[in-house]
Formats: C-alpha cells, sequence, structure tokens
C-alpha cells in the first residue's frame, strides 16, 4: 500500500535530480516534452546495455531551455550564453571516452553560438547538439530571435518582424555533418527515436526540435493558449523525405519540414585526430 507521504515515482526519476523540482518551465511549455524524450531515449539505449549514462556530460547555454541543466543527473555545465557547443568541444578533446550532449535554445545556437555550430559541423565533431527551437528568446521575455517568423509581433518588434529567419537546421544540412533532423514536440516519439538512433553514431549529430511557448511566443502572436499554439505549430509540421537543401522548408504559414535529412558515418573529428597525430591506440575509448 503506498503511504500517503511517499512521493511518487516516475521510471525517469533515476536521471532527474529530483531534489531540484518543481522545475522553472511555465505549464504548457514545450521543453519538459523534448527533454522527456530525451531521458526516455537515454534511458531505453542504458537498460539495452548500448550507452553508459555516466559518461554523459550534459552542457546547456543559457536561456529557459538551458535551465535543464540543472535538471538531469548527469555530469552536466550551465555555460555562458552561446557556449555550450565549445565546451563539449573541450570535455571531448580532454576526454574522448565521454559524450558531449549540448541541449540549448534556439537563440543561445543559432544566434550567440551560431559560429560554433557551424564550425563544429564542419569539422564533424563528435557531440549530439540537440537545438530546441521555440521560436523567441523566452529566458529574457520574448525578443526577436533569428528563428522568429517573418512579420509575427515580438518585444522587439512591435510592428511585426521586418526580418526573415535564420533556419539552423538548413544550415547545418548544407555542411554536412554524419546526421541532421528536424523534430517536433508535437511528434514525442519520434524525438525519442530519433535522440536514440543518433546517440550511437560518430560525428557532428544534429537535431531540432520545434517546440511551443506559450507564455511569451504565444502572447505576443494572441495564441497564449497552450493548446491553441500546439495545434497551430502541429499544423505546419511536414514529415517528408529531402534530396537537397531546396526541399526544407521553415514557413510558419504553410510548412516547416521535418524528419531525418542526414544519416552518414563519415570518419569523425576525433577519429581523424587520433588517427593522424599518432594516437591512433586511443581510439578504441571513443565513445560515439
Ligand atoms: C552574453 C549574453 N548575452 C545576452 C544574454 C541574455 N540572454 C539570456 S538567455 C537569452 C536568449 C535565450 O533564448 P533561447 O536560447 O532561444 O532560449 P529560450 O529561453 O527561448 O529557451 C539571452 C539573450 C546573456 N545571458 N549573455
Ligand atoms: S517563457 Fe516560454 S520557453 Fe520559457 S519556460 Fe515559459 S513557456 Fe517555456
Amino acid at each position: 500500500m503506498v503511504m500517503l507521504e511517499e512521493k511518487p515515482s516516475h521510471p525517469l526519476d533515476a536521471y532527474m535530480r529530483t531534489d531540484r523540482l518543481p522545475h522553472i518551465w511555465c505549464p504548457g511549455c514545450g521543453i519538459g516534452i523534448a527533454l522527456q524524450q530525451f531521458l526516455w531515449a537515454v534511458k531505453e539505449l542504458h537498460e539495452e546495455g548500448k550507452l553508459d549514462p555516466n559518461k554523459i556530460v550534459f552542457a546547456t547555454g543559457i536561456g529557459c531551455t538551458g535551465r535543464a541543466s540543472g535538471f538531469v543527473k548527469f555530469d552536466t555545465a550551465h555555460t555562458p550564453h552561446g557556449r555550450a557547443i565549445p565546451f563539449a568541444v573541450g570535455v571531448k578533446l580532454a576526454n574522448p571516452s565521454l559524450i558531449p550532449i549540448v541541449f540549448s535554445g534556439d537563440g543561445d545556437i543559432a544566434s550567440i553560438g551560431g559560429n560554433h555550430m557551424m564550425h563544429a559541423a564542419r569539422r564533424n565533431f563528435d557531440m549530439l547538439v540537440i537545438m530546441v527551437n521555440n521560436m523567441t528568446y523566452g529566458l529574457t521575455g520574448g525578443q526577436l530571435a533569428p528563428t522568429t517568423p517573418h512579420s509575427v509581433y515580438s518585444t522587439t518588434t512591435p510592428m511585426g518582424n521586418p526580418e526573415s529567419p535564420i533556419d539552423a537546421t538548413k544550415v547545418v544540412y548544407s555542411i554536412s555533418p554524419n546526421f541532421v533532423a528536424r523534430m517536433s514536440i508535437t511528434h514525442p516519439n519520434l524525438i525519442r527515436d530519433t535522440v536514440k538512433k543518433a546517440l550511437l553514431m560518430k560525428g557532428f549529430r544534429w537535431i531540432e526540435v520545434l517546440s511551443t511557448c506559450p507564455e511569451i511566443f504565444g502572447r505576443h502572436i494572441n495564441m497564449r493558449d497552450p493548446y491553441e499554439l500546439y495545434s497551430r505549430l502541429k499544423k505546419v509540421v511536414k514529415f517528408k523525405k529531402v534530396a537537397s537543401a531546396n526541399d526544407i522548408k521553415y514557413d510558419w504559414n504553410s510548412e516547416i519540414t521535418c524528419g531525418v535529412f542526414t544519416e552518414k558515418n563519415d570518419p569523425s573529428y576525433m577519429e581523424n585526430y587520433l588517427s593522424m597525430y599518432g594516437l591512433k591506440e586511443k581510439l578504441g575509448v571513443l565513445s560515439p
């Protein structure tokens, strides 16, 4: 019989710092869905004997998404804004057996950290990056992000956004690292499957997860109701196979293309580095 004072348990508790709960995310925020699916993927691979969570180094930048590093039970780092990717590079260079994972917002990764994003992809550097794209700077109150759709309202564009957004996934796709995918919190199981696949690969692995911020982004576009914003996102998410970058759309009014766009097994940065610098004996310790 469950005693009233007993805390209810959850299957993911082993991967969470439950003493840090409740979390800070607003009701209806999509970040929790993205994080939960990531944790399910880790749990399943752990139980299948394919992944050692003790080797994970979970790095975030600054933002609502970045707060995830405080809640998960891995070695974690809440790095300066935009710098989670170079932090992950340092981790892997210092100890090639570790598994660096970057989990951060679109502002953090595609704006202030955009340079790192491009060059880590170019190097096919060994890490998994999960960019949670809520199309706004959530934590700081809804300023325009580089991912904010054209013409929508934000704190800093009260008459509408005069700019066109960057499609970070299309940029990464054009650089052609080992794995490139875009998922959406409207299809949670697919996030889990995609993370599972990417976690077992080598080189640079990129997963954008489209998310909802009803509190800030939604409020500015008159969709403060979480379900309304969720339904609006679901309407534009289209899963497709793509033949070229031209097939990848990022249009809030018609289509945001989702799917696994690149999946290959090219030599990773660490493989090249260790082989070329006389450290071949260390290749065996490389975790994905
Ligand atoms: C160097 C620096 N510049 C600006 C900020 C202010 N700042 C904190 S979070 C943030 C944007 C967060 O947006 P995003 O990465 O999309 O994350 P979200 O909060 O939407 O999850 C900004 C500009 C900062 N912390 N450090
Ligand atoms: S402000 Fe937006 S992104 Fe941040 S926790 Fe609230 S709903 Fe989520």
